[in-house]
Parts: C-alpha cells; structure tokens; sequence
C-alpha cells in the first residue's frame, strides 16, 4: 500500500550516500513547521539507531508549541549558534534537506550548500524542487515530509528501528502539515500510516494538545482582537483577509509562533473559500502573507502572482516588500482578479 519512491538505482545511491556517512547533518527550512521539524527530527532519531551521528541545523528558532517534540532540544539554530553549526556543517559527510527544495528557505545557510562538496539528499513535498541533489526524493501529492520519511525508512526495511520518540516525530509533521487531518488529508495511506505509528505507542491525543491546545492568554486575545476587529469579509468572493501591524503584536505581546493557524480562522464562515493573513515581521521592514483555501481554489498560483511566494494549492504564503497599505492594496487587486474562481466556485 506504501509507495517505493527508491527505484533500484536511487536505492543503491542511498546505500552508497549514507552506508560510509558518520556525520550527517539534516536541513530544515527557516522558520521550522511541525513538519520541518518531525522529518528532520524523525531521520535523526533513525540514523542514531543505525549508529551515526546526526546533528539538526535550522536557519532560525523553531516556534515554542513544537518544544515537547523528542530531540528539539539538540536542534542547533544558525541564528543563535552561528560559529557552532558552521563548524559541525564543515565535517559533514553527507547533508539530508528536509521540507524544502527551493532556495529562498534556508535564509544564509545557502551559501553553506551552495558551496559544499558533500553527497546531498533531498526528501520533500513541495512542487517544483530547484536544489541540485545527488539523490531527490519528491511527491507533491504527499500530505508531508514527514509521510515520505515513513514511506522510505519501511522500503529501506528498518521498521525495528523507528523508535517511539522517530513515530511522534512523523506524526507531528503529518497533522500539523494537514491542519490535524481536515485539508490534504484523504488519501488512506495517511491513515494506514497513523494506525503503524500508534503500534510504536504515540499518544496522538496528547501530541493534538501539544500543538493546538497550547496557546497563551495573549495569543487568544489577539485571535479574539483579530476576528472582532481586524477581519475583512468580502461577502462577494467569500473571501477573508485581515492584518496586523507591529504595534498590534507588542501590544498583545506577540511571541513567534503566535501567528500559527490564524489565518485557517476566517475559513470557518459558512461558504467561505479563501483567506489572506498580513503581518509585519518583527524584524524586518517586509509583510509575510499566508494564504490558506478550501476546494479547488489555488493558493499557491495567486502567492507566485502576486506576493512574491508559492507553496500548496490549499495553503500557501509570500513576502511583501512595502507598506501595509500597500500590501492591502495588493491583496485586494488579487481577489478581484481571481473573482471569476472566487465567485463560481461551489466548494
Ligand atoms: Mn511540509
């Protein structure tokens, strides 16, 4: 029932990357997701098994509510510890890129891949990868990473050594890349998967409340603030979109991570098909926007047209580099070229 995504020749080019590899460094992209963080996670809990020494590097901190996950805390994180994971990156052996294919994700440690000699894999689900790899593992059609992680480590038949803590991993990054099983999420391997992972003894309940039932006060008053006094409803293109400025997020005392599922909120609203989120990065002088759909409605076309950005056709985000005026501004004009989508659709 499980794909085979290594044919006999990508089977021995793994075999020949990772059998001599000692030190093998995994890569996931900046600003670490739930599925980032459980594929890069759950290969690092693999390879130990099988002796190795593998060490995870992210561009930058992963969000507070992915703490609990087994190994996040030996994640290093080029911004906090550049000198540290230079070093650890320059005596890899083999390098493993994990939830990313593109290279605008990985903010400075380009450069570090661009110029390294090293054997380099690359296991992802989202379209159109642009990295050079020895060996590319890629399915769009996979709910997450995490998935092709399980897919490949049960071909490669080393199912005695995923661990407890290398299922939660998985699991972690399918629900989170699949909203908790509610979009992307109907193809019954997704499920066959999940019934495995419980053999190994993951509480899923618990990993449930780790994630989405994990906020502060603050974060839930700012969802309240936004959905009473920032969301536009265009009633017309059953459209949402709302913003929120740095003043907003200092006034709510705004931690990373804050923003995570927000913008799914609007979709709610009965006949709803898309909603757009805005928001000022906290350092930066640039907009992030997210966008997430229901139905056939493409995200990931409207992010590549009009925001800078891409991802999947029910959820996908971009970067904006004006003023927050102009971002709604521009955020307005792609509705309304999309409105024949829009007001058609009968999701
Ligand atoms: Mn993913």
């Amino acid at each position: 029932m499980l794909k085979k995504y290594l044919n006999s020749s990508m089977l021995s080019l793994w075999h020949q990357i990772i059998d001599d590899a000692q030190n093998i460094i995994l890569i996931g992209h900046s600003s670490p997701d739930g599925d980032a963080m459980g594929a890069t996670l759950a290969m690092f809990h693999y390879l130990k098994a099988l002796k190795k020494s593998p060490v995870v590097i992210m561009p930058n901190t992963f969000p507070d509510f992915l703490c609990w996950i087994p190994g996040s805390q030996e994640v290093l994180n080029v911004q906090h510890n550049y000198d540290k994971a230079w070093r650890i990156f320059q005596k890899a052996d083999a390098v493993i890129c994990l939830d990313f294919s593109a290279y605008n994700r990985i903010d400075e440690m380009n450069q570090w891949l661009d110029e390294s000699r090293r054997p380099r894999i690359i296991i992802d689900h989202h379209l159109n990868p642009e990295l050079n790899a020895d060996l590319l593992v890629s399915d769009p059609q996979a709910c997450s990473t995490s998935e092709i992680v399980y897919c490949l480590l049960t071909q490669l038949g080393y199912d005695n050594l995923m661990t407890k803590e290398c299922a939660m991993c998985i699991y972690c990054g399918m629900m989170t890349d699949t909203g908790g099983f509610i979009y992307n999420s109907n193809r019954p391997e997704i499920y066959y998967i999940i019934s495995q992972l419980l053999e190994k003894g993951i509480d899923k309940d618990k990993i449930y409340r780790n994630v989405y039932n994990n906020y502060s006060v603050n974060r839930m008053r700012l969802m309240g603030y936004i959905l009473n006094e920032k969301m536009v409803y265009l009633e017309e293109y059953k459209t949402s979109y709302f913003s929120i400025t740095r003043d907003e997020m200092l006034r709510f005392h705004f931690k990373k991570g804050d923003a995570e599922g927000l913008v799914n909120l609007p979709l709610s609203i009965k006949g709803s098909i898309l909603s757009v989120s805005l928001r000022e990065d906290s350092e930066k002088e640039l907009i992030r926007l997210s966008l997430r759909s229901v139905g056939e409605f493409p995200c990931n076309k409207m992010a590549a047209e009009y925001f800078n950005g891409g991802g999947h056709l029910n959820a996908a985000g971009g970067t904006l580099y004006c003023t927050m005026e102009e971002a709604i501004a521009i955020v307005n004009k792609a509705i309304k070229d999309y409105a024949p989508l829009l007001k058609d659709n009968k999701c």
